[in-house]
């Protein structure tokens, strides 16, 4: 069946999945090799039609999780909404949602907690995530705001305009001929802006358009090796720059939705940033070549900047004379005071993040677990401090009753400095108390910043950066105390699991005897005057 209108006349279009509808659209891939690739951003009146076939559909509403919760499901979200503007453009991208999720089976590892089907967006398993140093390709997190474009290397080519003195056209073989450009290689930790935003979400929701797509728990951060070439040497090699030049845009090939209109995905980091040399054109990913999925076969890494000036799927480099006014410079990636929100939200109101602060997070245990122990419990995590420049983990405390008391992390379990990665940690830290007990993470980094205390105190209506000290909550059961010892040999001995700890205990507690015996020894419940 074919589209449908909702209601009478003039009315907007239902728009169903997996329709075979009118060849309504149709809009054109722009190079000959380049599969998932429509280029908007050379063609306004392109735009424009896009714009005015979109707004004859109505989409679904996005699922409203942030004020119930989250679904218990895996994928946890679909994104219906995303799935219709793809169908509603035509053939070209409608058949993306599919092609992306094949890929994402091929790429990433089974057990990746799917965020969102489409676009795609996943995490690893905590407690795996920080048992390396190093991430490996398939456990790193994605971050996709469209479908995954599939682009042949050889047909690859990147164009480097705008002011510099000599534009150029490169293609893979000439950023690998190491005769013009010499190889960089790196250790790089990718942090999304989004990470930890579950526990803002579950304090005070905030905005519900874009931010839908990413309910983030700790996992949304990577470190891996990167292998290309400094952008700075491409810069270089197209005559340097012109009078003017102040910031650097890079061109996704994805398609981008904000608002009713499309775009290519779109940002810049301003040019001090690769001057530096903190700007890689990389084509490797741990010694193998980028994972389609991460952009394969080019992408940016801007090393300690929010993961999504590191643009995936690269095919132009502008250098302009201000921030890009593309949406997701422009739109995306703000931050507010605490005071702003649905009422008066405005874009020129926050204020564009690009450097990470200093952040961290205990992966193990979970939050919510039960520990039976003998007076110390293991916590292992991992800590980051981006910026521009390096800044590295120094040091990491953990507190076991929410932050009184902090115990630092021995250094020797610590993982390798590098000035652009994280360090991944862990401790075994004495717990004496019984009962539900707060664990908290707080990271140093070599220049002395450190975490905001509480979530409140970084909430902010788009939810980035939740770079508050992690708070987890564990039930303690220290069985080197008499008491408990007891109780869990009384358990063993007749079978039953200790968990969950909600399930009442269908045995006396205490025999009447020793009951009489402890009223006198403790005096009786009542003085006697
Ligand atoms: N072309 C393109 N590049 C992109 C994105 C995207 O959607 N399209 N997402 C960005 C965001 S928000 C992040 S956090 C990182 C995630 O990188 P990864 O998926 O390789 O982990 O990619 C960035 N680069
Ligand atoms: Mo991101």
């Amino acid at each position: 069946m074919g589209l449908q209108p909702t209601s009478e006349q003039g009315a907007k279009w239902d728009i169903p999945l997996n329709k075979t509808h009118y060849p309504n659209a149709y809009f054109k891939e722009e190079v000959d090799g380049w599969h998932g690739y429509i280029e908007w951003e050379k063609y306004p009146e392109k735009k424009a039609q896009a714009a005015n076939i979109l707004s004859k559909y109505s989409f679904a509403d996005p699922p409203e999780f942030q004020l119930q919760p989250l679904p218990d499901t895996n994928p946890i979200l679909e994104g219906v909404r995303w799935k219709q503007y793809h169908a509603a453009l035509g053939s070209t991208l409608e058949k993306l949602p599919e092609e992306s999720w094949d890929i994402v089976k091929k790429e990433k590892s089974v057990d990746m907690i799917h965020v969102l089907d489409f676009p795609y967006n996943g995490e690893p398993p905590r407690d795996r995530l920080i048992k390396t140093p190093l991430t490996s390709n398939e456990d790193h997190f994605v971050r996709n705001h469209g479908g995954i474009p599939v682009i042949e290397s050889d047909k690859w080519f990147l164009d480097v305009g705008g002011l510099v003195n000599k534009p150029q056209r490169l293609r893979l073989s000439d950023l690998q001929n190491e005769s013009i450009f010499p190889r960089q290689s790196a250790v790089i930790t990718l942090q999304c802006s989004g990470t930890r935003r579950i526990e803002q979400i579950r304090e005070y929701p905030g905005e519900g358009d874009e931010l839908i797509n990413a309910p983030w728990g700790e996992g949304a951060i990577g470190t891996a090796r990167y292998t290309g070439v400094s952008l700075k040497k491409v810069l270089k090699y197209c005559g340097g720059l012109k009078e003017g030049a102040h910031d650097l845009e890079f061109v996704g090939v994805d398609t981008y939705f904000k608002k009713g209109e499309v775009y290519n995905y779109v940002v810049s980091v301003p040019y001090r940033k690769a001057r530096v040399h903190e700007v890689m054109l990389a084509w490797e990913m741990n010694g193998k070549p980028l994972p389609k999925i991460h952009g394969y076969p080019v992408r940016a890494v801007v090393f300690g900047y929010i993961g999504a000036r590191s643009v995936k799927w690269l095919s132009r480099i502008n250098v302009i004379s201000e921030p890009t006014r593309a949406p997701v410079q422009k739109k995306e990636y703000l931050y507010f005071t605490p005071q702003i929100g649905k009422h008066n939200v405005t874009y020129s109101s926050g204020f564009s993040i690009q450097d990470m602060p200093v952040s961290s997070a205990i992966m193990f245990p979970l939050d919510k677990s039960v520990i039976i122990h003998s007076g110390s419990i293991t916590m292992r995590g991992w800590a980051f401090s981006g910026g521009t420049g390096g800044n590295w983990p120094e040091r990491v405390e953990v507190s076991t009753d929410g932050g009184s008391i902090w115990y630092e992390t021995p250094y020797e379990l610590l993982s390798k400095k590098y000035l652009h990665a994280w360090r991944t940690w862990a401790i075994d830290v004495p717990v004496d108390a019984e009962g539900w007990l707060e664990l908290v993470v707080r990271c140093w980094d070599n220049a002395l910043n450190t975490q905001p205390t509480f979530v409140r105190s970084t909430w902010n209506w788009d939810l980035h950066v939740t770079s508050s000290c992690h708070r987890i909550k564990v039930y303690s059961v220290n069985k080197s105390r008499p008491r408990t010892a007891q109780r869990l040999a009384e358990l063993e001995k007749r079978g039953i699991p200790f968990e969950p700890i909600t399930r009442p205990l269908e045995f006396e507690l205490e025999s009447d005897e020793r009951y009489e015996e402890e009223m006198v020894n403790r005096v009786g419940r009542d003085p006697d005057e």
